[in-house]
């Protein structure tokens, strides 16, 4: 970065730190990753200088035919990674975040003032998925624009409820039903998703922003034999850049999804998009078709399930008793500290978390009972088991009392 060290030498000395901290540190926040170099080389390309609104072949300004090339590329691997024929799904790869695809989702299928049913936030759940407060308050617009209800989580189990969600749903009669989100540490079963979606005639959007990696490398069950609707992000356990994909199914919606689709992204939501990222997406993608990518998808899982075990032996509630994917969240009530406290602690120490609520919360969002813990970035780095059991010590003694 000699470049831009010699023109701004404080962004390219604040950008050095970080590069330091991220080396230093240990990522433990379940949504990040490490991106690979070749990632970082497409993100950084000359790609950003071009506006290419529209859709390949179809744009709103001249000189897109390798824009074209490029995005039709990155269509075409989507669909390879998930297994799927072009015939039955349409994808759409320009949402610059998760959070835009749920929008364009709902701005695509849906009509204001329509139900949707979805897990609540405290739970694990998304903003995005019509997020409100318990006595009604608005916090996700998506809350302004249509009529949300929310499922809990088995307050025993804490696992889905299937017989509790058909309840709520044959009351409600939701137009979507959404499962996924951010904290729910076990597989979904999307089977049952899409029998309690057709039993009240709603679409069935599985949102698998923190799992898609997993589902890539078969660590993780795909919804894509079931969802009418799949959105995801690209940066978490895919290990792409920021970025997040949408699909369609052309089967159980009709072709026409796919300009419904296309239209709400462009022009409903965003303008240009974001050709370096999503050139970035196709490295990912590449490098997710790739033998390793299983082999680094089911150790992102042993990782996860060793740290759970390890915690749990020491006196640790970890919700629903352990997990399947990705990441671990504790309820810290049982241990006398917040999760904010737990995280600032474990700060301290180099192991970096995030505070977060949990089924049956009592605190609040800024200071909530629990924290969450994820293995995608220690695993990109070579950690294996024996090193989570070591990780494991260090968050035990930091968080155990005396400390
Ligand atoms: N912010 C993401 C996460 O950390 O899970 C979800 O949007």
């Amino acid at each position: 970065m000699s470049k831009l060290q010699q023109t701004d030498p404080e962004i390219y000395a604040l950008i050095q730190a970080e590069e330091k901290r991220q080396t230093d540190e240990l990522a433990m926040i379940p949504s990040e990753n490490i991106v690979s170099e070749a990632v970082k080389e497409a993100v950084g390309s000359v790609l950003m200088n071009k506006y290419s609104e529209g859709q390949p072949g179809k744009r709103y300004y001249q000189g897109n035919g390798n824009i074209d090339a490029i995005e039709s590329l990155v269509e075409q691997r989507a669909l390879q990674v998930f297994g799927l024929d072009s015939k039955d799904w349409h994808v759409n790869v320009q949402p610059v975040t998760g959070s835009i695809a749920n929008f364009a989702v709902y701005a695509a299928l849906l009509s204001p003032g329509d139900r949707m049913l979805a897990m609540s936030l405290y739970d694990g759940g998304h903003l995005t998925h019509g997020w409100k407060l318990p006595d009604g308050k608005p916090i996700s617009f998506t809350s302004k624009i249509y009529d949300t209800y929310f499922y809990n989580v088995d307050p025993q189990t804490e696992v889905f409820d299937y017989a509790q969600i058909a309840k709520i749903a044959a009351q409600v009669k939701p137009q979507i039903l959404i499962s996924g989100g951010t904290a729910y540490p076990r597989e979904i079963d999307y089977a049952k998703m899409r029998e309690i979606a057709d039993s009240v005639g709603a679409i069935y959007m599985a949102d698998v922003a923190h799992e898609a990696g997993l589902i890539a490398g078969g660590a993780n069950t795909s919804p894509f034999p079931h969802a009418h609707v799949v959105t995801m992000t690209t940066r978490k356990t895919l290990r792409g850049p920021i970025g997040a994909m949408i699909f369609a199914s052309k089967k159980l919606l009709g072709d026409s999804v796919a300009e419904k689709i296309d239209f709400a992204v462009f022009p409903a939501l965003q303008g240009g998009p974001q050709n370096h990222s999503i050139a970035g997406i196709g490295v990912a993608l590449h490098e997710a078709l790739q033998p390793e990518f299983k082999t680094y998808a089911q150790q992102v899982v042993k990782n996860a399930q060793v740290l759970a075990a390890e915690l749990k032996k020491a006196g640790f509630h970890v919700v629903s008793g352990g997990t399947d994917k990705h990441l671990i969240l504790l309820d810290l009530r049982n241990k006398g500290i917040s999760g904010k406290d737990a995280a600032l602690a474990l700060e301290k120490v180099g192991i970096i978390t995030n505070k977060n609520t949990v089924p049956g919360e009592t605190g609040k969002p800024w200071n909530p009972s629990g924290l969450r813990l994820g293995t995608p970035a220690v695993t990109t780095r070579g950690y294996t088991e024996k090193d989570m059991l070591e990780v494991a010590k260090k968050i035990i003694a930091t968080l155990s009392p005396s400390n």
